[in-house]
C-alpha cells in the first residue's frame, strides 16, 4: 500500500535568523531579531534599544509594539543575543546540506535574510556578498537534488525599517517589500522551486489574546493594520512572480493550530467557531480567496479597528491569490467560556488543558490527530495543493559518552504525525510535501533557547553561547533516512 504519492517531497526547514548567525558579517545589515535577548527571570524574549534620551530600554516582543520615536536598537554588552551566531549555518551550509542529502531530502525550506540582501531594507543598495551567499546555497542544494523552498520574510524585518518607519505599521513597507521580493524573484527564479511570502502570517492575531496576553494589552488596531499591509505586499509578490514566470509557485504560510471547544456548551462551540475565524480563516481566506471574509466586519467592529485600506489594495489582493497552502503544525489548543483552573502554560502555548492529550516540557500539546483534522479542514475549504512546512518536537537531548543521541520521543512524535498525514492523503487531501521543523538544531524562536531542540542533527551550541558548532547525527537521523528511502512506508 503506497500511502504517500511517488512525487511526495520530503525534507526539513530552518529560518535565516535562527540558523545563519554571521549577523554582522560580509555587509549584512541588522534585523530586529539581532536585538532580541531572553529575560533571565521571566524567560520572555525582549528587544533592547536606546531611547532618544540615551537610556537603555527593553520591549516585550509579544504584543506587536513598535519602537518609541527617536529610539534605535542596540545590543547591550551585558546581554546575550542567541541569533548573532545561531548555529552558524552561514559557514557550515556545505556540510549541513551534505547531511540533508545523506538523509535523502528532496526539499529544503530556508529563508532569505532581507537585510543580507538590502542592508538598509529600503533597497537603495544591494549587498553583493549576501546575494552571492544565497546563490551558493541554492547551487549546493540543487546539485544535491534538493529543491529549495524559500520564505521571503521569517520574522526578521530589517532593523532600520523598524526604526525609521515603525516597521509594518507603515504603508511604506509595501514598497520596500515589493522591491525586495521582486529582486529575489528575478535573481533566483531559476534556482528556487517554491516561495512563501510571510512566515505564519496569522500568528499576530493568534498570539494577541489567544496565546497568553491579557486582552487589555492587545493592540488590535496595529495588528489588523500590519496584517493588511502584509496581505497587500504578499499579493503583489504573487503577481510579480507570475509576471516574471507563470510557472513560479508561491504559497501562503499559516500557523496551523486547530482549536477545540472544551465542552459541548453552545457558548464554547461559538467561541471555538470565532477563534477559528480570527486565528485561521481571516488570514487564509484573504490569501486563498482574494477577499476579506464576511465576518471581517464583525471582527473590526468588535475591536474598533479602522483600516487604512484602498480600493487598489483590494484589487491587488483579488489578483494575487496563492498557488498553494502551506502551514506549520505543532499542537492543538482548547478554548472555553468557563472559568478553568487547569490552564496550559508554556512558551506560546496557552488555553485550557485538554485532558485527552499529553504536553511537552514547553507546554505544547502532543496531538497527531490534530494534523489530520487541520489538513482536512483547510483542504475542504480551499482545495489548493498543501504542504506541511513545519512540524516537530522541541525537546532536551542528551549526548551520551560515546557521542550518540537517543531521541525516541522525537521519532514517536514525528511517526505519529506522519501516520495521520497519510490518512489525510487517503481521505483526499492533495498534500505534496513535508519539511519537519529545525531538521538541524536551531535557536528557538519563542524562548531563545538552544536546549529546545528539534533536529535530526545535533549542534554543539548551548544556551550560554558556548559550544563548538560541531554536528552529530541523532537516532532520528537514521530513522528519517529510512522513512524517506521507503517514501513513508517504514515508519516504525
Ligand atoms: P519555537 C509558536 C507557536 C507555533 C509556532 O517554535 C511558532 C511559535 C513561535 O515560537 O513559530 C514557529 O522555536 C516559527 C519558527 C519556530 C517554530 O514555530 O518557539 O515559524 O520560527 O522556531 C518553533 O519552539
Amino acid at each position: 500500500m503506497t500511502r504517500f504519492p511517488k512525487t511526495f517531497l520530503w525534507g526539513g526547514a530552518i529560518s535565516a535568523h535562527q540558523a545563519e548567525g554571521a549577523w554582522n558579517e560580509d555587509g549584512r545589515g541588522p534585523a530586529i531579531r539581532d536585538f532580541m535577548t531572553v529575560d533571565p527571570q521571566t524567560r520572555k524574549r525582549l528587544l533592547t534599544y536606546v531611547n532618544k534620551e540615551g537610556k537603555k530600554c527593553f520591549l516585550a516582543y509579544d504584543h506587536g509594539e513598535t519602537l518609541p520615536e527617536g529610539a534605535h536598537f542596540e545590543a547591550f554588552d551585558d546581554r546575550y543575543y542567541p541569533d548573532h551566531e545561531a548555529v552558524d549555518f552561514y559557514h557550515h551550509y556545505k556540510d549541513d546540506i551534505a547531511l540533508f542529502k545523506e538523509m535523502g531530502f528532496s526539499v529544503f525550506r530556508m529563508s532569505i535574510s532581507w537585510s543580507r540582501i538590502f542592508p538598509d531594507g529600503e533597497g537603495q543598495e544591494t549587498n553583493e556578498t549576501g546575494v552571492e551567499f544565497y546563490h551558493k546555497v541554492f547551487a549546493e542544494l540543487n546539485a544535491a537534488g534538493i529543491k529549495p523552498l524559500v520564505t521571503l520574510w521569517h520574522d526578521d524585518t530589517p532593523a532600520l525599517l523598524e526604526e525609521k518607519y515603525g516597521g509594518w505599521q507603515s504603508r511604506k513597507m509595501i514598497d520596500f517589500y515589493d522591491r525586495y521580493s521582486t529582486f529575489c524573484f528575478k535573481e533566483y527564479a531559476n534556482e528556487v522551486a517554491f516561495w512563501l511570502t510571510f512566515n505564519e502570517i496569522n500568528n499576530i492575531l493568534m498570539f494577541l489574546d489567544m496565546f497568553g496576553s491579557q486582552p487589555s494589552d492587545v493592540k488590535y488596531q496595529e495588528a489588523y493594520q500590519e496584517l493588511h499591509y502584509k496581505f497587500t505586499a504578499s499579493a503583489h509578490a504573487v503577481r510579480t512572480a507570475h509576471a516574471i514566470d507563470p510557472s513560479i509557485k508561491v504559497g501562503c504560510m499559516i500557523c496551523g493550530v486547530p482549536f477545540y471547544p472544551s465542552t459541548d456548551d453552545p457558548n464554547d462551540i461559538l467561541l471555538n467557531h470565532y477563534t477559528w475565524e480570527k486565528g485561521i480563516w481571516y488570514s487564509s481566506d484573504v490569501m486563498c480567496k482574494g477577499k476579506y471574509p464576511s465576518f471581517s466586519k464583525r471582527l473590526w467592529k468588535e475591536h474598533d479597528v479602522h483600516l487604512d485600506m484602498t480600493e487598489e489594495d483590494l484589487k491587488d489582493i483579488r489578483d494575487g491569490t496563492v498557488d498553494f497552502y502551506s502551514c506549520s503544525y505543532y499542537m492543538s489548543s482548547s478554548v472555553t467560556t468557563h472559568v478553568s483552573n487547569d490552564l496550559v502554560s508554556g512558551n506560546f502555548a496557552a488555553g485550557v488543558r485538554n485532558k485527552y492529550l499529553e504536553y511537552s516540557q514547553w507546554g505544547w500539546a502532543f496531538d497527531p490527530k490534530g494534523i489530520r483534522f487541520f489538513l482536512e479542514s483547510i483542504y475542504g475549504r480551499y482545495e489548493l495543493p498543501m504542504m506541511i512546512v513545519e512540524n516537530g518536537l522541541g525537546a532536551v537531548d542528551k549526548v551520551e559518552e560515546d557521542g550518540s543521541i537517543h531521541d525516541p520521543y522525537r521519532i514517536n512524535y514525528l511517526r505519529d504525525h506522519l501516520k495521520e498525514m497519510a490518512i489525510a492523503i487517503e481521505d483526499g487531501v492533495d498534500l505534496f510535501g513535508y519539511t519537519s521543523w529545525g531538521c538541524i538544531d536551531v535557536v528557538s524562536a519563542g524562548s531563545g533557547e538552544m536546549k529546545k531542540r528539534y533536529g535530526f542533527i545535533y549542534v554543539d551550541k548551548n544556551d550560554d553561547g558556548s559550544g563548538t558548532f560541531s554536528r552529530r547525527k541523532k537516532d532520528s537521523f537514521y530513522w528519517y533516512k529510512k522513512v524517506i528511502a521507503t517514501n513513508g512506508e517504514a515508519l516504525d
